[in-house]
C-alpha cells in the first residue's frame, strides 16, 4: 500500500459527537435513488440501549474525512481518488447473491437489504497504514443475513467478492492495474457471526456514497480496514478459507485474519501507533496508541483463543 500522506486539516473542522448526535436525522430522501427508512428515534434508542462497544465514546472523525481519504483502488490509488472518481458509478438497482454451502442461496436486491432493521454503530476504523477514524455507520448484523440463507453444518467461511465495472471504476481500467479484481475477502463462520460484524449501507446517518463502497459494504472493526470489503455482489459459504486480496497481493505482509495488533509490526512499519484522521496537531492527525484487536479484546479475543496470533496475523 502507499505510503501515509497526512491531510490538511484544523482542529475546529473536528465534528464533536455530541452535536452529531444532536442535529441527526436518518434523511428518508432520495440519495443516489436510494432510501433509508426513516426512523429516527427508534434508531437513536436502540444506540442508547445497545452494548458500550457498538457506541465508541470518542470523537468522531469529521463526515468530510470519512468521504474524501479513502482507499478504493478500484477507482484510484491516492485518498482523494475514490471521492473524484466515482461519480460514474451507479450502485442502483444491485443484487447481493448468496449462496455456497447454504440451505437457501438467495439473490437479495438492495430493497431486501434494506429492510433488516437497520442500527447505527460508531466503531473505531483502523488502517493497516497506521491511521484511524472514528465512523458512525448504518448497516445490520451479517449475521442476520446469514441466518436467512441458513449455512450448512459442513460451512467454515464466508467468501466475499466486489463488483467489477470497468466502464464505471477508472481504476479497473488503466493500463496498470494495481490489483487482480475482483478484490475478494474472506471471513472465518463465527467472525462473521459475531455481533460487532456488520454489513453498512450508511455513514453519518445518509446512504453511503460511492467512494465507501456503495451501496452496501462490510465491517469489521477489530481487523484492519482491508478487510472491510466494498461494494459487495456475491457472498459465498464455503469450507475452504477464502482468498483475501491483500494477502495473495503480499502474503508476508497481510494475513488472512488481519486483527489490529501492536505487537506484530507491518514488515515495513510499525503498527505500534495510529495516526487518528482529522484531529489537528503538525501532521493534520494526533498520534494514539493502537490497541489489541482496535479496543475490541473483550468481546473477540475469545474467537482466537489458543492462536498464535503473531503466526496467524
Ligand atoms: N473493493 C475494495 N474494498 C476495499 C478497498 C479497496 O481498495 N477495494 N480498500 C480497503 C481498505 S485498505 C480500507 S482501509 C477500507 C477503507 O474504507 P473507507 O475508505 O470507507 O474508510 O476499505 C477497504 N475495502
Ligand atoms: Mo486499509
Amino acid at each position: 500500500m502507499t505510503a501515509y500522506r497526512p491531510p490538511k486539516i484544523a482542529a475546529h473542522d473536528i465534528t464533536p459527537e455530541a452535536i452529531f448526535m444532536n442535529r441527526r436525522s436518518f434523511v428518508g430522501a432520495a440519495v443516489g435513488g436510494l432510501l433509508f427508512a426513516s426512523a429516527d428515534s427508534a434508531r437513536a434508542a436502540a444506540l442508547e440501549a445497545s452494548p458500550s462497544a457498538f457506541k465508541v465514546g470518542e470523537a468522531l472523525t469529521p463526515e468530510k474525512d470519512v468521504t474524501n481519504y479513502n482507499n478504493f483502488y478500484e477507482f484510484g490509488l491516492g485518498k482523494g481518488d475514490p471521492a473524484a472518481n466515482s461519480g460514474d458509478f451507479q450502485p442502483t438497482p444491485w443484487t447481493v447473491s448468496v449462496g455456497g454451502m447454504v440451505a437457501k442461496p438467495k439473490e437479495f436486491g438492495l430493497e431486501d437489504l434494506l429492510k433488516f432493521p437497520l442500527e447505527e454503530r460508531i466503531y473505531r476504523m483502523r488502517c493497516v497504514e497506521a491511521w484511524s477514524m472514528v465512523i458512525p455507520w448504518v448497516g445490520f448484523p451479517l449475521a442476520s443475513l446469514l441466518d436467512k440463507v441458513e449455512p450448512l453444518g459442513s460451512a467454515k467461511y464466508v467468501a466475499f467478492e466486489t463488483v467489477v465495472r470497468p466502464e464505471q471504476m477508472p481504476g479497473q481500467s488503466g493500463y496498470f492495474q494495481p490489483l487482480p479484481w475482483p478484490y475478494v475477502e474472506g471471513l472465518r463462520l463465527d467472525e462473521a457471526r459475531h455481533p460487532l460484524t456488520i454489513l453498512a449501507v450508511g455513514l453519518y446517518g445518509k446512504t453511503l456514497l460511492n467512494q465507501n463502497g456503495a451501496p452496501i459494504r462490510l465491517v469489521v472493526p477489530w481487523k484492519y480496514g482491508f478487510k472491510g470489503i466494498k461494494s459487495i455482489v456475491k457472498i459465498t459459504l464455503t469450507d475452504k478459507q477464502p482468498p483475501s486480496t491483500w494477502n495473495i497481493a503480499a502474503p508476508n505482509e497481510y494475513g488472512f485474519y488481519a486483527n489490529v495488533n501492536p505487537a506484530v509490526d507491518h514488515p515495513r512499519w510499525s503498527q505500534a501507533t495510529e495516526n487518528r484522521i482529522g484531529e489537528g496537531g503538525f501532521f493534520g492527525g494526533s498520534r494514539r496508541d493502537t490497541l489489541p484487536f482496535n479496543g475490541y479484546a473483550d468481546e473477540v479475543a475469545s474467537l482466537y483463543a489458543g492462536m498464535d496470533l503473531a503466526k496467524n496475523f
